[in-house]
């Protein structure tokens, strides 16, 4: 899409969305894609998403394409996802995560799990055995181990010092220090039959208090999915993300008539109204629609995300959102 034609769908986006009217922008080619389709934050989104379409295709549930996508980057040594994510102002690594499914609307989330190879598995067994949505600290560490999930006891002194170290070489790779090693993976699947669901994981915001809980693991906010509309996904700064429920916000600006590009600039639009001028917010989106479209935005300029359908995977850049409404 030329610079031009995305900045006429941005203002016919505004120009609609002022008279309070449905956004129909016109469609590009380009935003539509063959299913299955999967759409994740990041570059490094890419290898989830393959790993999604290869479950998928080799006849898996979207379930198990959204865990097992995101097993690869929780273990793929990235600086912000997994156990080998940036730790907190106590030098401990605290996960966040959840799953949604479409069709039952179910979803599971933990939040500041330590230990735990994959939180995306704990969000998944708390999502399809218990009757709860969201379990956090011990309580979820306990369910994890309960449930047979990998551990890495980092608890002895010994134990942590061998993980410090892994992590540093993991984290000195030249690999690492691309600016593409950043932040959370929000991994969104659309399936053949129509039906969506999606998952998050992170480290979360290095450096935060203990006990701090972003965006990711909360339905809504990191992470929605609606059957009948779409799905969004979330990575950035967690707590302009939660205030607005921002995942939620685009998908009923989707089930509004809004592409998913349009529903995510818009997003982005409404959290500005609200913020200090000159605030770096730090939010970014990937959304897919029922209808096979994608799309993204965000405020940080090194965005970009993965798209992955049976004709190939691609990274994508931040498409922006224009010029910003005050
Ligand atoms: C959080 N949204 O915990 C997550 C982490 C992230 O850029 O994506 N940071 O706030």
């Amino acid at each position: 899409m030329t610079r031009r034609k995305f900045l006429n769908q941005v203002a016919v986006g505004v120009a609609a969305a002022t008279a309070n009217t449905v956004a129909r922008s016109a469609e590009s080619k380009e935003e539509k894609g063959e299913v299955p389709l999967i759409v994740s934050t990041w570059p490094f989104g890419k290898a989830s998403n393959d790993e999604a379409l290869k479950i998928l295709l080799g006849g898996g549930s979207l379930l198990d394409a959204v865990e097992k996508g995101i097993w690869v980057t929780e273990s793929s040594g990235n600086g912000s996802v997994g156990l080998s994510g940036s730790p907190n102002a106590a030098g401990v690594v605290q996960l966040d995560a959840c799953i949604m499914n479409g069709p039952d609307h179910k979803a599971g989330s933990v939040a500041g799990l330590e230990g735990i190879r994959h939180p995306i598995s704990a969000a998944r067994r708390v999502m399809e055995k218990t009757r709860h949505v969201l379990l956090v600290g011990e309580g979820a560490r306990m369910f994890a181990l309960e449930e047979g999930l990998e551990s890495v006891e980092l608890n002895s002194k010994e134990r942590y010092e061998k993980w410090q170290k892994q992590r540093a070489s993991q984290r000195a790779k030249p690999a690492e220090k691309k600016p593409d090693n950043h932040d959370t993976i929000a991994l969104l699947v659309l399936g053949k039959d129509g039906n969506i669901a999606g998952g998050c994981s992170t480290s979360g915001l290095g450096g935060k208090l203990p006990g701090r809980v972003g965006d990711s693991p909360i339905i809504g906010s990191g992470l929605y999915v609606d059957n009948e509309v779409g799905a969004a996904g979330a990575t950035g700064l967690g707590e302009n993300v939660m205030r607005y429920c921002a995942s939620f916000l685009i998908v009923e600006f989707m089930r509004q008539g809004m592409t998913p590009h349009e529903a995510c600039v818009q997003a982005i639009r409404r959290v500005m109204r609200t913020e200090p001028k000159g605030t770096n917010l730090s939010i970014n989106f990937v959304a897919l629609d029922k209808q096979g479209r994608y799309g993204a935005a965000g405020t940080d300029g090194g965005f970009q995300y993965s798209v992955t359908t049976p004709g190939g995977s691609r990274v994508l850049p931040n498409p922006g959102i224009g010029t910003p409404e005050r």
